[in-house]
């Protein structure tokens, strides 16, 4: 925990102020505002509240008053800074920043470029860290002046972790498309499951034998070695037989310039499988039309390829989140089939449902899609 705080974040207690503005119940708040940066000794900035109140720029303002020279955050929140406009942060001073991370998912092309160019005055670099909870710490992530950086790339292992892309046969994908396994223990790692032992062998070490970790998740590793986390192998659409990761569809989605932020699911579907519904979120204050469904068909078609165009599009003002940001699938499926919602207690709010659930019924109602 703290190796990966000091490396990964370039830190230089004399000087820096580190600020992780993540949810300190999440995983990433806990361990990189308290942990990392107390085993450190290094100045932190430490906020609780929301990231709109006072206002739309108080990250930027605490930035400024801080004198904040690193900060790490997630890309839902950078989507979430874009919707809101470049003129909170605009009006404060960033300078101070000499660093800046991301971690949660993957991050988008739109996202990256925002936070480089807005927040990050172009002169700081992006550190793409990719770690769970059950890792404990950072596993996958770039050494600042070290290893060099690619957009969307947690780019190589933390020195000592041995992940390796397999098939679902657990041999080695090379440069394919694969599942991410973890061949080596690492310090920080899941030793058990509260109570259930059973449990933990079952989920972790089953798929590929006791002595290789399964991650759950996605991802390739290209010819230089770098890893792309592609999401959750849950989170993959079957559409006529290709498989698609719900975080392409999504990207191809929020590269259109004006959507804010896009949620994608696998709806049951009588011709290809499964087909794919789409949540999206415009840019401040744009309206839905059936031109602009036309027009992110096309543009998700030009970018993935036409079997990836979402068949239904559901305009959403907000997205069911967790408090870490991270999209609630579970619950746009039990919506888009008409379902009973299942447990939604762990959502930041829950009123979005209700919201939604009126959406999707009025678009039925309408006989789109
Ligand atoms: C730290 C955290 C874990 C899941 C993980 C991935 C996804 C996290 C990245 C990422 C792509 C990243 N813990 N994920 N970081 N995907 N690039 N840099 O998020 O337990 O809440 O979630 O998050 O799918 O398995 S977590």
């Amino acid at each position: 925990m703290a190796a990966t705080t000091k490396l990964v974040f370039d830190l230089k207690p004399e000087e820096d102020v580190f600020w992780c503005s993540a949810d300190v119940g999440w995983v990433t708040g806990h361990s990189y505002i308290v942990y990392g940066p107390l085993a450190n000794g290094v100045t932190s900035v430490m906020y609780e509240g929301a990231p709109d109140y006072p206002h739309k720029g108080i990250w930027w303002e605490l930035v400024e008053r801080y004198r904040a020279s690193i900060f790490y955050t997630a890309p839902t929140a950078i989507r979430a800074c874009i919707k809101w406009g470049p003129e909170h942060p605009d009006k404060h001073d960033l300078t101070s920043l000499r660093l800046l991370g991301s971690v949660g998912e993957p991050i988008n092309p739109k996202a990256w470029l925002w936070y480089h160019k807005v927040i990050g005055g172009e002169r700081c670099p992006i550190v793409d860290t990719w770690w769970q909870t059950e890792t404990g710490h950072i596993l996958i992530a770039p050494l600042p002046g070290i290893t060099a950086t690619k957009p969307g790339s947690a780019t190589t292992p933390f020195p000592g972790v041995k992940p390796v892309v397999v098939d679902d046969d657990g041999k080695p994908a090379g440069n394919e498309q694969g599942l991410l396994s973890l061949q080596r223990p690492w310090p920080g790692m899941l030793r058990t499951l509260f109570r259930d032992d059973e449990r933990y062998r079952e989920t972790y070490f089953s798929k590929f034998g006791d002595e290789i970790y399964f991650v759950g998740d996605a991802a390739r590793q290209d010819e230089d070695g770098y890893f792309w986390v592609i999401g959750r192998v849950d989170d993959v659409i079957n559409v006529s037989g290709h498989r698609l990761s719900t975080a392409e569809v999504e990207s191809a989605i929020v590269s259109h310039p004006k959507v804010a932020e896009s949620a994608v699911i696998g709806q049951a579907d009588e011709d290809t499988g499964q087909a794919i519904c789409a949540f999206v979120t415009l840019e401040g204050e744009l309206e839905g039309t059936d031109e602009l469904i036309a027009e992110i068909r096309e543009h998700v078609a030009q970018r993935i390829g036409k079997l990836a165009r979402p068949k239904r599009v559901v305009w959403s003002d907000d997205l069911p989140k967790t408090r870490s940001g991270k999209i609630m699938r579970r619950l746009l499926r039990d919506i888009a089939e008409g379902r009973a919602l299942g447990d939604v207690t762990t959502l930041r709010d829950p009123d979005v449902m209700a919201e939604l659930e009126a959406k999707v019924k009025e678009h039925q109602a309408d006989g789109a899609g």
